[in-house]
């Protein structure tokens, strides 16, 4: 047994006894009252969940086991002193609640390489079988769910294990599914945009710089880009979309596969992970019909007006939780500030930043008007020749299989049981309520 799950079980278990004890003798304790606009508007602010990987504060937003954004930045591992974090020691970190030496990277780093390997053939048959033109997420989910039958947990549940055992064959599941992603995603972008013409990994570079290399990338600076975006999309608690139905999928113990999956579903939707590229589509819509390649900040301001009379969002702006602007955002700003300082489209972007919060506050029910991490991580990839705006979502979930299959490994240490809330019918609302119509 490798040194990370030895330790897994020296944390983990103490802290299944907790888990057990808060249960039975606990298990009576009120701990909230919900109300009826909660959940009508989507179990907001319910307490729910048990997570512990990061926890997202709505004016400061994500700290990672306690570290914040620009903590991580100073603190994790990196190759070059003046670079990006390696998402390596974030998974590290995510896992065991420990900040990462360099040596642990290493080793995360050594066996995602070498678990990289086992993609089964059959895995690129089925992309290969989709059209060219169905979108990067479906062949990429496809791809998820023919990767599982290598499930290690199915198997090993078949020939009987104990309860306590389940997170060890998912930790095995969990580190070979994150290993084959990136190569996954790099063979769907060549295949979609680069005529099937494919790069293999690197077996020298580190997890996120294999994935800019096989893209067909290969400076530095969109290397420390890469790891940078894979570290800030890696986890944001365990309530949204992509993390709840990883785990809700996961409680029934579907393999991480199967788990996952329904996570990347999830993602693929417009109000998640897809506004990335939706950003995009929005601000070239906009200038194509302005007529211009930097449309003024009154021509922008006209423009977003008009996307809200017509009953739409504007996408990259609100959060379900975030009440301030996303440090993830910020992050991306700084990085774009240092690195490509004359972008237009990075001009761009900040030029929306100033005057589209007021055009939401003056909406008087949108709840956070300012920008999410998705207004501008598409235009910091196309300004580095990234341009292919579906690509966006794939490499975004690329990323949040880090924070949320590690928060699995972490359900099946703690012995979570089979998700099941209550459902009621409208009757029994308006009951509720004191109305009849
Ligand atoms: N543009 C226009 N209207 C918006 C808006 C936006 N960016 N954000 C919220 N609103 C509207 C909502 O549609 C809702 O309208 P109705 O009352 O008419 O239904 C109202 O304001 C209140 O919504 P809210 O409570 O502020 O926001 P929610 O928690 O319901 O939704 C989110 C949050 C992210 C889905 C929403 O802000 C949105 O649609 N944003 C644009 C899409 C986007 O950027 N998504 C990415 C989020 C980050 C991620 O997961 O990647």
């Amino acid at each position: 047994m490798d040194y990370i799950k030895q330790r897994l079980i020296e944390i983990g278990h103490p802290k299944a006894d907790i888990v057990r004890k808060l249960t039975k003798e606990h298990g009576d304790k009120v701990i909230q009252d919900v109300k009826m606009g909660q959940v009508m508007t989507g179990m907001k602010g319910v307490v729910s969940l048990l997570t512990c990987t990061s926890k997202l504060d709505p004016e400061e937003g994500i700290r990672f086991r306690g570290y914040s954004i620009p903590e991580l930045r100073e603190k994790l591992p990196k190759i070059h002193d003046d670079g990006e974090p390696l998402p390596e020691g974030l998974f590290f970190l995510m896992l065991l609640g420990e900040m990462p030496t360099k040596d642990d990277v290493n080793f995360i780093s050594n066996q995602w390489a070498q678990r990289g390997h086992g993609i089964p053939p059959h895995v690129f048959d089925v992309i290969n079988a989709l059209p060219k033109d169905a979108h990067p997420m479906i062949q990429f989910n496809t791809a998820i769910l023919a990767m599982s039958t290598e499930s290690q947990f199915r198997k090993a549940y078949l020939a009987g294990m104990d309860k306590k055992d389940y997170w060890g064959p998912t930790y095995e599941g969990v580190m070979d599914l994150i290993s084959r992603l990136p190569i996954i995603a790099a063979y769907i972008y060549r295949r979609v945009f680069f005529d099937g013409k494919y790069i293999d990994p690197d077996p020298s570079l580190d997890w996120a710089g294999n994935l800019a290399h096989m893209m067909g990338y290969d400076s530095e600076e969109i290397k420390r880009l890469m790891r940078l975006y894979m570290v800030i999309h890696a986890d944001h608690e365990g309530g949204n979309v992509s993390a709840h139905a990883t785990h809700l999928v996961g409680s029934v113990l579907s393999n991480p596969y199967y788990s996952f999956s329904a996570g990347m579903n999830g993602l693929a939707g417009p109000l998640h992970g897809m506004a990335n590229q939706d950003v995009m589509h929005w601000i070239n819509k906009m200038k194509r019909e302005i007529g211009a390649e930097e449309p003024s900040k009154e021509q922008i301001q006209e423009y977003a007006k008009k996307t809200i009379e017509k009953g739409q969002v504007i996408p990259g702006y609100g959060h379900a939780v975030l009440r301030k602007t996303d440090p993830r955002f910020l992050v991306q700003l700084d990085f774009a500030r240092k690195y490509l300082p004359n972008a237009p489209y990075i001009k761009l972007v900040s030029n929306i930043y100033e005057v589209v919060p007021e055009i939401l506050l003056s909406t008087g029910k949108v709840k956070n008007p300012w920008p999410n991490v998705d207004a501008i991580s598409g235009a910091l990839l196309t300004s580095y020749g990234i341009t292919e705006f579906p690509i966006y979502t794939v490499l975004f979930g690329v990323s949040r299989a880090l924070g949320v299959l590690t928060q699995l490994v972490w359900d099946r240490l703690y012995g979570l049981p089979i998700e099941r809330p209550k459902s009621q019918n409208l009757a029994w609302f308006m009951e509720k309520a004191g109305i009849t119509e």
